[in-house]
């Protein structure tokens, strides 16, 4: 398996983190250098059309691109231990909090990132200040929910760690650079991300 990477880039983190939670290696990794456009040259878009990293490539040439496709195929392939659920009810709460974490949460993150910060005027054309704004205000609305979310449990799905705290954790992590501060008083949402950062897989 091949692949192509961001080091700087959240998404393709989410994916290093769900291979260190699995205990699976790729053999080979692909720096798409996105500062320098890379993914927008076209030997790139042969592989993924739509420019964006991350992309798994298989030994047979098939070519995955998104995220979660990745994690669900690594998932499938590697089913211990189980990140996506283990019982029509608990995947279903899963899949429930994953899409939660990453429509309502990193989704805003990433638009306020790349519409309001100054390094992302060349990516983004053209540069919505309001509507970096209005993302950001999605994204501390989204955290209050989470944060009482987590007042009732260890992990975002339940008890257990799932794909749904790759997810959040890594909207959290890149709260800094989209300039938004999580409110002191989601002390939950706080107590969260220490552990996750305390994780061997959240440095991948
Ligand atoms: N929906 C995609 C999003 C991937 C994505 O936005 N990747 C970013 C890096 S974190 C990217 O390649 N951006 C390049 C660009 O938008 O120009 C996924 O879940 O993998």
């Amino acid at each position: 398996m091949k692949l192509y990477d961001y080091a700087r880039a959240p998404n393709p983190r989410r994916v290093r983190i769900f291979l260190a939670e699995k205990g699976v290696s790729v053999d080979e990794v692909v720096e798409v250098d996105l500062a320098a456009f890379a993914h927008r040259e076209p030997a790139f878009a042969k592989l993924n059309p739509f420019a964006r990293v991350p992309v798994l490539e298989l030994d047979d040439g098939t070519v995955i691109a998104e995220t979660m496709a990745i994690c669900r195929y690594i998932e499938d392939t590697h089913p211990e231990p189980p990140l996506f659920g283990t019982d029509a009810k608990d995947r279903a709460l899963v899949e429930m909090w994953n899409r939660h974490m990453e429509l309502d949460l990193l989704y805003p993150v990433a638009m306020a990132f790349r519409h309001l910060h100054p390094g992302m005027a060349e990516h983004e054309k053209p540069q919505v200040r309001e509507w970096g704004e209005i993302n950001a205000g999605r994204a501390l609305a989204s955290l209050a929910i989470l944060n009482g979310r987590l007042a009732a449990s260890p992990f975002v799905a339940g008890q257990a760690f799932t794909v749904a705290d790759i997810t959040g954790g890594i909207a959290l992590d890149m709260m800094k650079a989209a300039r938004i501060t999580v409110p002191p008083e989601l002390t939950h949402v706080a107590r969260w991300h220490a552990a996750l950062r305390a994780r061997p897989s959240w440095s991948a």
